[in-house]
């Protein structure tokens, strides 16, 4: 596969997070509508209500809509909201993680449970306790541990939280200071809460210091993304304001991690937002952009390229749309 594929154009979806179940490809991305609601940095105009599950048997197939399989009147604490979701699989049973403001616009991550890779899944009563933020990466380690990876700056609401607790007043650090760092928690055995009270993930320059609040085109802002490549740890995000996909590598899931280059650069459309897989043998990226909409950053379309690797476990950057 060598050019960029649009996977469906019946519907706006974005943040597709793909994953491998049964030998076939499951995507869970955010569904993008018209909301209606004017552009702002608090991303008021991603009003998403629910979620579609896609599915495919090969990268170049027919890509399948399981139709709607969560809506947010089914969730008993919902507010509003439905941004980027994950899933887990465990025992049989599919564990799908998604962010939504409370009734207090306050971001938690809530979980709903199927029976099926394509749902419908079933939400419980309650967000996840110790959950804040945006942006769920589930990564399934190879002794079986299964992590959440989240975190997001500005709509994201981070910057209301320094090591796990809200703060009276949220802002960024200063320029100078060490970046707003993503989170981790491992989760229980019963797929349902944290087992831990969630921890930072640091992300070093090649000096070993972490980069800086200030460093706009390497820092963290969302779409955290976790996958393994020959026993190495691969972090990647986006830079938010500076629109690139970016990684970085640690040798095992907490890192820290040392920054290593651009996966991505910027596409059309604020955000940019993806996911990583291997399937049968071949690595690819799955991501969105505004394109088909004509550049509504609130609109956006899902995509799949094939990537590599270089000798040195680098990623050889891609373009994006810009
Ligand atoms: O889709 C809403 C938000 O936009 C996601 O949660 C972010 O990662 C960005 O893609």
């Amino acid at each position: 596969m060598k050019e960029p594929r649009y996977l469906v154009d019946h519907a706006y979806m974005a943040d597709p997070s793909a994953h491998v179940f049964n030998d076939k490809i499951y995507i869970y991305p955010s569904h993008d509508v018209e909301s209606g609601i004017p552009e702002n940095d608090n991303g008021d105009h991603f009003d998403m209500r629910d979620y579609h599950v896609f599915s495919m048997d090969s990268i170049d197939g027919e890509v399948t809509d399981h139709g709607e399989v969560l809506h947010v009147k089914d969730i008993p604490w919902a507010g509003r909201q439905l941004w980027d979701c994950d899933i887990a699989c465990k025992d049989g049973k599919y564990y799908l993680y998604f962010p939504l403001k409370d009734q207090t616009d306050i971001f938690r991550i809530g979980v709903a449970i199927g029976d099926k890779p394509e749902g419908p899944f079933k939400p419980l009563e309650a967000p996840m306790k110790g959950s804040f933020s945006i942006d769920p990466c589930l990564f399934k380690d190879d002794d079986n541990t299964h992590y959440m990876y989240f975190g997001g700056l500005w709509g994201g609401q981070l910057q209301r939280y320094r090591d796990g607790k809200a703060i009276e007043c949220g802002a960024e650090p200063e320029d100078q200071e060490p970046a707003l760092p993503p989170r981790i928690a491992k989760l229980s055995d019963n797929m349902l809460e944290f087992a831990e009270v969630s921890k930072s993930i640091m992300i070093l320059d090649d000096d070993g210091k972490p980069l800086t609040a200030g460093d706009h085109d390497r820092r963290f802002f969302e779409a955290s993304w976790m996958h393994k490549y020959n026993n190495t740890y691969y972090f990647s995000y986006s830079t938010g304001n500076t629109h690139k996909l970016c990684y970085a590598t640690g040798d095992n899931p907490y890192g820290p991690f040392t920054y290593r280059g651009v996966i991505l650069t910027p596409v059309v459309g604020w955000t940019t937002h993806h996911s990583i897989i291997e399937f049968k043998n071949k690595w690819y990226i799955f991501y969105h952009d505004s394109v088909p909409s004509g550049g509504k950053t609130w609109l956006r379309s899902m995509k799949v390229i094939e990537f590599s690797y270089n000798s040195d476990g680098s990623i050889t950057t891609l373009q994006g749309t810009k």
